[in-house]
């Protein structure tokens, strides 16, 4: 079945009897001496050779930009595809501990072309309480002239060599295909901002007896936020914001812990990639909530007008005095007025006990998360805080 994803240390069936006994946040499946590393890397088929990619160089970034641009996820029916810009990707390739021999490219020999990539990044993934460290695995892509050949495991064991040596033996990574096997599962879920461009696009239908006037007003938001307080984050804010977010974060199953440091990577706002709010109470003079979400365009395929979708992602949600409805209410109206034409969110956290007074709908995809070398029980997803990009 899996010729794979079987010789590996997943789980190989779904949690369930046999993770019983097992210690409450899980264990590793295997562990072995650093001494038993490869130090050489992996052979790869004849043609192609392994290269690091510097995405600190414009070039470089460039050529990543383009593979995924053109090769990376779509969605069911192949009418839109990732965008994902060269800012955002140099903000989440180049976090706080990065290495350069994380971001792992194949090239063509003879004329240099980029045509296949994996990357990891260093991350503390809480699990049950238990912090592990690990790495986040992501933007796993192979050219679309070279696949079912057996390239992307060749990556997964190259890059499961270059982290193993750095003595992390742990890695957590999502995706919509079904591989043995998830820890949790979620799904998508859409909030139009701009119903008449998604309509448009084929993102989403007309509503039986619906007219386009009709529907733009169904999904008005107001120009201004409910929260007269909310704004940008800024640098001054992140120790509170840190402090809040760890408090938060204590009550799942499954979520990162950011440093300081991480924190100013990963929320301090940047246009076009990374937008965070905070609640500040005047008579306090506190930050009493935050959140935030990222950027990520997609192609769409084959428009005659339209060629990309502006999608918002919720990333981290950290209602404390502010009810969560009206929090992300807000969220909705920032995110409108920063022009994004949908607002996406994870059924995962308490994130489905405001889609039906936003007005959320599922949509058509899931998200599959997988821890890789750790067995513990399956987390539900309300239990779920971690969001990969
Ligand atoms: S999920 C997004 C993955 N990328 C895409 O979907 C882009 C479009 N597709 C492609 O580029 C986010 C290709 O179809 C890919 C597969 C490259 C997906 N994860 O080369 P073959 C991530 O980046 C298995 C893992 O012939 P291909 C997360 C498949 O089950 N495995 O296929 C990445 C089969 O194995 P099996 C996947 O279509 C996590 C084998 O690949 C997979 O030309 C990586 C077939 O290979 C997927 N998304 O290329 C794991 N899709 O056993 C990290 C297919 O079933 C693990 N496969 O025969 C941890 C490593 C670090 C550990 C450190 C301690
Ligand atoms: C690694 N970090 O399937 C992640 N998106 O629902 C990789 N559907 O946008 C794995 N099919 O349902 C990512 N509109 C896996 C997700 C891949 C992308 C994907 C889905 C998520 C999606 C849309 C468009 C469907 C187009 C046809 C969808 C219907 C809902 C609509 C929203 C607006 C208001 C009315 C209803």
């Amino acid at each position: 079945e899996h010729k794979f994803w079987s010789t590996q240390p997943v789980p190989q069936t779904l949690p369930a009897r046999e993770t019983q006994h097992i210690r409450h946040h899980g264990e590793p499946i295997e562990t072995k001496p650093l001494h038993a590393v490869p130090t050489r890397p992996y052979s790869l088929i004849d043609h192609f050779e392994w290269s690091d990619i510097a995405l600190t160089d414009d070039k470089q970034l460039e050529e990543t930009y383009k593979l995924l641009n053109e090769n990376y996820v779509e969605d069911v029916a192949a009418m839109f595809r990732f965008d994902y810009s060269r800012h955002f990707l140099r903000w989440a390739l180049l976090p706080p501990g990065y290495q350069p021999s994380w971001h792992v490219g194949v090239r063509v020999k003879s004329n240099r072309k980029l045509v296949a990539f994996i990357s990891a990044i260093p991350a503390t993934v809480s699990i049950h309480s238990n912090p592990i460290s690990m790495v986040e695995i992501n933007f796993l892509c192979v050219h679309k002239k070279l696949r079912s050949k057996r390239l992307a495991p060749v990556l997964i064991r190259e890059i499961t060599r270059r982290v193993n040596l750095r003595n992390i033996w742990q890695a957590v990574y999502t995706a919509g295909a079904l591989l043995p096997s998830p820890v949790s599962v979620s799904n998508y879920y859409h909030r139009a901002l701009n119903p008449k461009k998604l309509i448009e696009v084929g993102f989403s239908r007309l509503q039986p007896r619906m007219t386009i006037a009709r529907t733009v007003k169904l999904f008005a938001l107001k120009s201004q936020t409910e929260t007269p307080t909310i704004r940008p984050m800024t640098l001054d804010d992140t120790l509170e914001a840190c402090a809040l977010v760890k408090q938060h974060m204590r009550q799942y199953d499954l979520h990162v812990d950011m440093t300081l440091e991480d924190l100013r990577h990963w929320l301090l706002p940047r246009e076009g990639v990374i937008y965070t709010y905070v609640v500040h109470d005047p008579h306090s003079n506190a930050i009493t909530d935050l959140v935030s979400f990222y950027s990520l365009p997609s192609s769409v395929i084959n428009h005659p007008t339209h060629n990309s979708l502006n999608a918002a992602y919720a990333f981290c949600i950290v209602p404390n005095k502010t009810p969560i409805n009206t929090l992300m209410k807000d969220a909705l109206v920032l995110a409108r007025n920063n022009n994004f034409d949908v607002f996406n969110v994870l059924d995962l956290a308490h994130n489905a006990q405001f889609f039906s007074d936003l007005k959320f709908t599922a949509g058509d995809g899931s998200l599959n998360y997988y821890l890789y070398n750790w067995k513990c029980r399956p987390i539900p997803k309300e239990k779920n805080a971690l969001i990969l990009l």
